[in-house]
């Protein structure tokens, strides 16, 4: 029989980028994860599809595995796709289409050395995230974890005058570091809690969405930490923003301020930061990421001032399900020729 009724025979061509897409029948896509099943269900139809159905996160070496045969890996923020996977890549792969928005678990830069496209998944997890780092100003700066553990354990011997107070969220000042598109749907909530706007960027932003937020740049991160409440992470993390919030500059935070995190753990220096909270140099934290996922600095356990969520931000069905079309809509696109919408540069970070 020959090659080509075997479908052995690719025929190559190239997209607008330049890279050479095999266009044999149906393009080999590998998920790491178990994805919302009409994800799935269309990922199958579209693609020669293989899935991960019971959803245990793969070893560096069943990576390894996926690389060599896949030509477009879909991998998640639990997976380390670095220059050792990427360099056990077969020649077939071309396509990292990442579940997800943010990168820091794919090394870039080896992948575009190997001219590996990436993408990933923006714009459709913004609104859960801002609801979650929202949510997570509210529980703080209002103890609802402390009352809520408090009423579940049985505890709870009726109101009292001067029990379970909080602080007010109105009239107090937000600094956002990073008022990206999460950051901004981010201050649109606060703003309707009475919270003032302040942000630092490596970039202002448009003057237009400064003037509608009535928020204040503040070209020095020192200078606007010394002055906040409470502060939200909302970059991305990357080589120039792990621990930003390092221990010199959590310091310079006043002791009634409030910090949240639903970005990435490493942005803050979380041992420093677990010592303060300890300590009492700051009044409160409410994280929903963290430095060694899934790992939780034990002592963060204890505290009562903190709210710890399991990296939720955008576990909404809706999302998941928006995130899914992204990735279909990359790989599609991609495998049919032309550019994908989401491709990720190094320069963009
Ligand atoms: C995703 C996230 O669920 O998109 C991101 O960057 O942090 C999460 O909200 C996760 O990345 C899925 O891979």
């Amino acid at each position: 029989m020959d090659k080509a009724r075997l479908g052995l025979v690719w025929h190559e061509h190239t997209n607008t980028e330049g890279y050479r897409m095999p266009d044999k029948k149906k393009t080999l896509v590998v998920v790491t994860r178990k994805l919302p099943d009409v994800i799935e269900t269309r990922m199958m139809e579209l693609f020669d599809t293989r899935l991960n159905p019971d959803d245990t996160p793969m070893s560096q070496l069943e990576l390894i595995e996926a690389v060599r045969v896949a030509e477009v890996l879909v991998p998640t923020v639990t997976d380390r796709i670095d220059a050792r996977v990427l360099s056990q890549a077969g020649p077939q792969l071309r396509l990292i289409a990442s579940f997800g928005t943010g990168v820091d678990h794919i090394d870039l830069k080896t992948a575009r050395q190997r001219g590996i496209t990436v993408t990933n998944t923006p714009g459709v997890l913004t609104d859960d995230t801002a609801d979650i780092a929202m949510t997570l100003i509210l529980a703080v700066a209002r103890r609802l974890g402390e009352g809520e553990r408090l009423v579940r354990a049985g505890q709870w011997k009726g109101w009292g005058p001067t029990t379970m107070l909080g602080h007010r969220l109105w009239g107090k000042r937000l600094g956002v570091i990073g008022l990206g598109r999460i950051g901004q749907a981010l201050a649109r909530r606060a703003r309707g809690f009475g919270l003032s706007i302040h942000y630092h960027n490596r970039r202002r932003i448009h003057l237009d969405i400064e003037g509608e937020l009535e928020a204040t740049y503040w070209e020095s991160l020192d200078q606007m930490l010394m002055r906040m409440d409470m502060i939200s992470v909302n970059c991305p993390h990357t080589p120039a923003t792990f621990h930003l919030l390092s221990a010199r500059r959590l310091q310079l935070l006043r002791p009634h301020c409030i910090i949240v995190n639903t970005s990435r753990g490493e942005i803050i220096d979380e041992n420093a930061l677990t010592r303060m909270l300890e300590r009492g140099e700051l009044a409160g934290a409410g994280l929903d990421v963290f430095e060694h996922e899934p790992a939780v600095n034990p002592r963060l356990l204890g505290l009562d001032n903190v709210v710890l969520l399991p990296h939720m931000g955008s576990a909404t069905i809706e999302g998941r399900i928006d995130m899914g079309e992204k990735v279909i809509i990359n790989i599609k696109t991609f495998s049919d020729g032309h550019a994908p919408p989401d491709r990720v540069l190094e320069a963009m970070l």
